[in-house]
């Protein structure tokens, strides 16, 4: 393997080991996480790799495959001044740090399939890789749901984006072929049968290429506003409320605030609607749920773009069941649920709406539901 070769070149040696972890496809449950809703989310077949090797001094330096990521030295005592690609390994290392482990130097090269700012979580990929790797390494005993929080707390605290839980939930407790029920609020899981192929569909990723970032404004601005409606309602969050109290609702919240509200409520109801259909007929009756969380998040929540509502517009007239903006929104990516035979018309259409638009060409690629966060068993690591 590249990654294996290349870190032999860079540090003169093998690696303790190498870590796999998984980006993400939000099938449904957008901004739910943090409002301790409900999220639906598989781990896609590309991930982050890490080769890891620890030091029996203080020292790190890390290195990327990606050309465009700067190697990083640096020390354990530093972890927090961690900024760029870096920040994603060191803060998890900082948390890890900061719970009581004791933490040697380490060499680490990245390599990663996830593209990154597509809303696909290239970043938890990264943190989640690093939590099992050292966590294995380091006989730090943290279960799967623990590393979880390990790297979230990384990305709030040293990266400063102040996301949820959804990302790193998919990486790390992702199944092959399934997609993970994720209860914000008790932080149970179950695993849910997705089996996209045995119903002739495909799940079709519209990269947009705009990029986002959790760390800019809009992602906190939307939280701040959730987190305020909830405190003037009354209820320790917006999970609290039924899509029967919307009514109600509305004549105590301003009106923007009360659009936000209203795609929290009808979102979880979604993402129940959805796990319910897949359990009774299959992926193939999700397609409308899918639809109307999109113009949820484009009326309501206002966090899609001109580029992700015409890749959904464009899906849905071309044959798709049903389309949406995936993850944090304000760029990204969007998904389709397509019937096989209907790809290559698609795919065309999408091509063409962007040039005629005059936006940049997207990037299209099928994902099917992959394995979580695993250590790759490789001879001599
Ligand atoms: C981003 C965040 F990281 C998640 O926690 C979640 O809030 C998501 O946006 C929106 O559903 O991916």
């Amino acid at each position: 393997m590249r990654i294996l070769q290349e870190f032999q070149k860079i540090f003169g040696t093998a690696p303790d080991g190498l870590w796999q972890a998984p980006g993400r496809v939000n099938l449904i449950g957008e901004h739910t996480d943090y409002n301790k809703g409900f999220v639906l989310p598989f781990a896609i077949d590309r991930q982050a790799s890490v080769a890891l090797r620890l030091r029996t001094d203080q020292r790190i330096l890390l290195h990327s495959l990606d050309s465009r990521a700067e190697a990083v030295q640096t020390s354990v005592d530093r972890l927090a001044e961690a900024t760029g690609w870096s920040a994603y390994v060191l803060g998890v290392a900082w948390v890890l740090q900061q719970e009581g482990l004791s933490l040697p130097g380490f060499e680490l090269l990245l390599d990663s399939t996830v593209p990154s700012g597509a809303g696909l979580s290239s970043s938890a990929a990264i943190e989640s890789a690093v939590a099992l790797a050292l966590n294995d390494l380091l006989g730090g005993g943290l279960s799967r749901e623990e590393l979880v929080l390990v790297g979230q707390r990384a990305e709030n605290e040293v990266v400063g984006a102040p996301t949820g839980i959804l990302d790193q939930s998919a990486s790390l407790l992702a199944a092959e072929g399934k997609a993970v029920f994720l209860d914000c609020l008790s932080r149970e899981s179950r695993l849910v049968p997705l089996d996209l192929p045995a119903s002739g569909l495909s799940m079709l990723v519209i990269d947009t290429k705009v990029s986002h970032a959790h760390a800019d404004g809009g992602y906190a601005d939307r939280r701040a506003s959730c987190e305020r409606a909830a405190e003037q309602l009354g209820v320790s969050s917006l999970r609290e409320l039924g899509v029967e109290q919307l009514t109600q609702i509305e004549t105590r919240l301003d009106q923007e605030t009360f659009r936000r509200v209203r795609h929290i409520v009808t979102e979880n109801a979604r993402v129940l609607k959805v796990v319910a259909s897949l359990a009774e007929t299959g992926p193939e009756a999700i397609g409308e749920l899918l639809n109307s969380s999109h113009l949820s998040m484009r009326d309501d929540f206002e966090i899609s773009s001109a580029e992700l509502d015409l890749a959904v517009q464009t899906a849905q007239q071309h044959g798709a069941l049903g389309a949406r903006m995936t993850g944090g929104g304000f760029g990204g990516s969007a998904i389709a649920l397509i019937p096989q035979h209907r790809e290559v018309g698609i795919r065309q259409a999408l091509l063409q709406a962007f040039a005629d638009a005059g936006f940049g060409e997207p990037d299209l690629f099928t994902v099917l539901p992959g394995p979580g966060a695993q250590r790759i068993i490789v001879p001599n690591c």
